[in-house]
């Protein structure tokens, strides 16, 4: 049982700092019960089906004892509820929040490993992402235990500081240390750290989601606008939309036809060509304005209906 990294919900609120800095501290944080039975229920109840449905994988990773299932806020509103849960989104910004100006979603992702399983090959999850390990973090993972958590049944294994060392290293077997947590329970663990699904020598399947976040400029793992093109996403709460891509990460990154790509779930169909339009961060409006300021007048812009344009009619806007 992991009681060092564990923390009641009652003080969940009050101490997302003290929350965070044990995640940072020991690379994964479990909050036991974060939802409750109601709760739990619903998600169980919805996502029993697709347990059902889903085929076992292929391949050493993820396994041929173990079914998995992806896009998971199509198939389910309470996963829907429980990826933007206050808590998480909380802490997970507080992990992330100074490497990007928006979150974004990089996976959901239902595992259920079944008896015989053998454990999976420890990795960072991470390691998908070319860039510099060390010192940034790229995501967050919040794993959701849909069955009580056992070391007998598969729980998630995670080396304790593990993000804090050389990035490459395996560590040894013996200091893995399974998430062993009830239904209901989220275990929180960063890119960084060492971790892999626990070998399952009971007699029944370990249900568990995964609700993965990541920096907005990031590719995700899981194509998040193929999981939910604009018809699904349609019928997303905005925050859902946004989470899963429907917004731009300043400046522009991820723009439809130089627009907001929510443009897309509306209502009426969009003409074939739309205005480019700014979607800057405040620091690059004020270098334009110092740009056009060293110009002198009469090379300054003017701000007309249809954008920033010069006097002569050209457009000036960055595209
Ligand atoms: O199922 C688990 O406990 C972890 C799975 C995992 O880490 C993965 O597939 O990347
Ligand atoms: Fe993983």
């Amino acid at each position: 049982m992991i009681t060092a990294a564990s923390v009641a919900k009652a003080s969940l609120n009050v101490e997302t700092d003290a929350l965070t800095q044990a995640l940072l501290s020991d690379g994964y944080l479990i909050v036991p019960r974060l939802l409750d039975a109601e709760a739990i229920d619903r998600l169980c109840a919805e996502l029993d089906p697709h347990f059902t449905a889903a085929p076992f994988g292929d391949g050493l990773f993820y396994g041929g004892e173990t079914k998995r299932f992806g896009a998971v806020l199509k198939r389910s509103r309470a996963a829907q509820g429980i990826a933007l849960h206050p808590a998480v989104m909380n802490l997970v910004e507080r992990v992330l929040g100074d490497w990007c100006q928006c979150l974004q979603l990089n996976l959901t992702q239902a595992i259920e490993i079944h008896p015989g399983a053998p454990v999976q090959v420890p990795h960072r999850d991470q390691d998908m992402w070319a860039g510099p390990k060390g010192a940034m973090h790229y995501m967050v993972n919040v794993m959701w235990a849909l069955d009580d958590f056992t070391a007998e049944n598969g729980a998630t294994r995670l080396w304790p500081k593990s993000h804090l060392g050389d990035q490459d290293a395996m560590l040894p077997e013996e200091e893995a240390v399974p998430a062993v947590m009830p239904r209901g329970s989220a275990c929180f663990f960063l890119g960084s750290t060492l971790h892999s699904g626990g070998a399952n020598r009971s007699a029944a399947p370990r249900r568990g989601l995964i609700v993965s976040y990541c920096l907005g400029w990031l590719k995700p793992w899981e194509n998040q606008w193929l999981a939910y093109p604009p018809p699904v996403a349609r019928e997303f709460p905005p925050e859902i939309a946004a989470l899963v891509g429907y917004r731009q990460h300043l400046p522009s990154l991820g723009n439809y036809e130089g627009q907001c790509p929510s443009l897309l779930l509306g209502d009426d169909p969009l003409p074939d060509h739309l205005p480019f339009t700014d979607a800057l961060k405040e620091e690059h409006h004020e270098l334009m304005r110092q740009y056009y300021a060293g110009l002198g007048a009469g090379a300054s812009p003017v701000q007309t209906s249809d954008g920033v344009r010069d006097e002569g009619g050209a457009s000036l806007a960055a595209g």
